[in-house]
């Protein structure tokens, strides 16, 4: 793929240097949380992979060019700009092409990830089967079976079919694993019941394989899943009543395509209160640190 990325001078001197760089999606800033909640969580996000001492690399479209790591302006303008259209991988060269301001979910992520040489990225939740909508399948699932990027995650998010997500990645080709845990975790919650193959316990751990992936030249991406933690989870009994009364209104409402999942994580927020915002906050931060470790581990 040929991508005209503009990348930020620290993470260029980053890559350069063979320093840990972990790339961060954006559409979560867009579309995941309303202002001014979104500007806080990205600057936290950014923090934490920083206080781990990696470079985050927040992608983006700006005006049409397509941007590896904001600055501090940048990143405010991403946060509180209205119109900004949810880049997924088909949605990339509209944005460029008509100049306008994008941001990436984790397929579009991976893209430029993988253009820009940055193997490894974090995000909340990667998209994956809809419940009762089997062929509303998240463009995330192809882009993890084609492209090298490890992207670091709390499952899929709890508001889609987790056991057909799980079928998908394994249909193709997508080694998910364990952080930490045997099963796959639920997003708001630690557990799902599903079990994994493969479980890792350390960040370096998780790099040897990646090596191993890499050198196999194997080109799909991997998949870490780690459960949100402990304090902060949401229990999956509360939570699984909320998301079906969201996914109902989604359905009466005629809510389709790209707009569902942003449609359906503010029904969950709206109706849960403080408690899916605390647990999604966390599992974010959470999954930010575990990335930055690993990203140390791969350069040690
Ligand atoms: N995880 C979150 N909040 C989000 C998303 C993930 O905690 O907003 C975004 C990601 O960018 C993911 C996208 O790629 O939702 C999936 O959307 P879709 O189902 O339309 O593919
Ligand atoms: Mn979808």
């Amino acid at each position: 793929m040929r991508l005209n990325l503009k990348i930020h001078p620290e993470v260029q001197t980053a890559l350069a240097e063979n320093r840990a760089v972990v790339a961060l999606e954006s559409t979560l800033i867009t579309h995941g949380f309303p202002a001014p909640d979104n500007l806080e969580i990205a600057q936290a996000i950014e923090a934490t992979v920083r206080q781990q001492g990696a470079v985050p690399a927040t992608i983006a479209v700006l005006e049409g060019q397509i941007h590896v790591g904001l600055t501090a302006d940048q990143l405010a303008y991403l946060g509180t700009t209205s119109v900004v259209r949810k880049c997924s991988r088909r949605d990339l060269p509209i944005a460029v092409a008509r100049r306008e301001n994008g941001s990436t979910t984790v397929a579009a992520t991976m893209i430029v990830a993988r253009s820009a040489g940055i193997k490894l990225f974090a995000t909340g939740g990667i998209g994956g089967v809809h419940r009762g909508q089997p062929f509303d399948e998240s463009a995330d699932l192809r882009e993890l079976s084609q492209t090298a990027v490890t992207v670091v995650c709390a499952g899929a998010k709890a508001i889609l079919d987790l056991p057909l997500t799980l079928e998908v990645l394994e249909t193709r080709g997508v080694p998910v694993i364990g952080y930490q845990t045997d099963e796959l975790p639920a997003f708001y919650s630690r557990q799902s019941g599903l079990q994994l193959d493969m479980r890792v316990d350390t960040p370096q751990e998780m790099a040897r394989l990646i090596k191993v992936h890499e050198e196999m030249e194997i080109e799909s991406g991997l998949l870490v899943t780690v459960p949100v933690p402990a304090q902060d989870e949401w229990p999956a009994a509360e939570a699984q009543q909320v998301i079906d009364r969201a996914i109902a209104d989604a359905a009466v409402n005629g809510v389709m395509g790209k707009a569902v999942t942003p449609y359906l994580l503010e029904r969950v927020s709206d109706l849960s209160g403080q408690q899916s915002k605390k647990a999604n906050i966390a599992l974010l931060l959470n999954n930010a640190q575990v990335a930055a470790q690993i990203a140390q581990a791969l350069v040690a």
